[in-house]
């Protein structure tokens, strides 16, 4: 590679940088809403639409919420017949695409709430990034819309 060739490229891959500092979030969340579980649960689950709307992929890293002592980024699969839920280290969302979280797929587990959490309700979560950006979202607490479509977390739920 000649030296012209090398300084573009490094350009290129600078520019970006530059550039993300003076926008807004590199990720826009949509439809974020939170499952309502039994009154006596402290464990719930997060769905969202995650889109990028930056030119370079972007890693979720982690998550919070005031509300809840743990949020985890977890993957329900189908194992021999059975749902099981994997913990996720990270989830990256491609340059210009979007991850959609949904019952029976990627979600936010929320874990050990502070406070029980009704119908209404509304839920704040920050969303971590590799490079420690953090992106506020307000999920609302609503029943499942189509409930025994899906059976994930029905081992955190046997009291329904
Ligand atoms: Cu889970």
């Amino acid at each position: 590679m000649n030296h012209r060739l090398l300084s573009a490229a490094a350009l290129a891959l600078l520019t970006p940088l530059w550039t993300l500092t003076a926008l807004a979030d590199p990720l826009t969340v949509s439809g974020a809403w939170v499952r309502e579980g039994p009154p006596t649960t402290a464990v719930l689950a997060a769905y969202m639409q995650i889109d990028n709307t930056s030119a370079q992929d972007q890693t979720l890293v982690g998550a919070s919420s005031p509300q809840f002592e743990t949020v985890e980024i977890h993957r329900t699969e189908i194992v021999d017949g059975v749902a099981r839920m994997l913990q996720q280290e990270r989830l990256v969302i491609p340059a210009g695409g979007g991850v959609t979280l949904e019952p029976g797929g990627l979600h936010l587990m929320l874990i050990q709430s502070q406070q029980p959490l009704a119908q209404g309700d509304q839920v704040t979560i920050r969303l971590r990034l590799d490079d420690g950006t953090e992106i506020p979202v307000d999920a609302e607490v609503r029943k499942a819309e189509a409930e025994g479509m899906d059976h994930d977390h029905d081992h955190h739920n046997h009291h329904h």
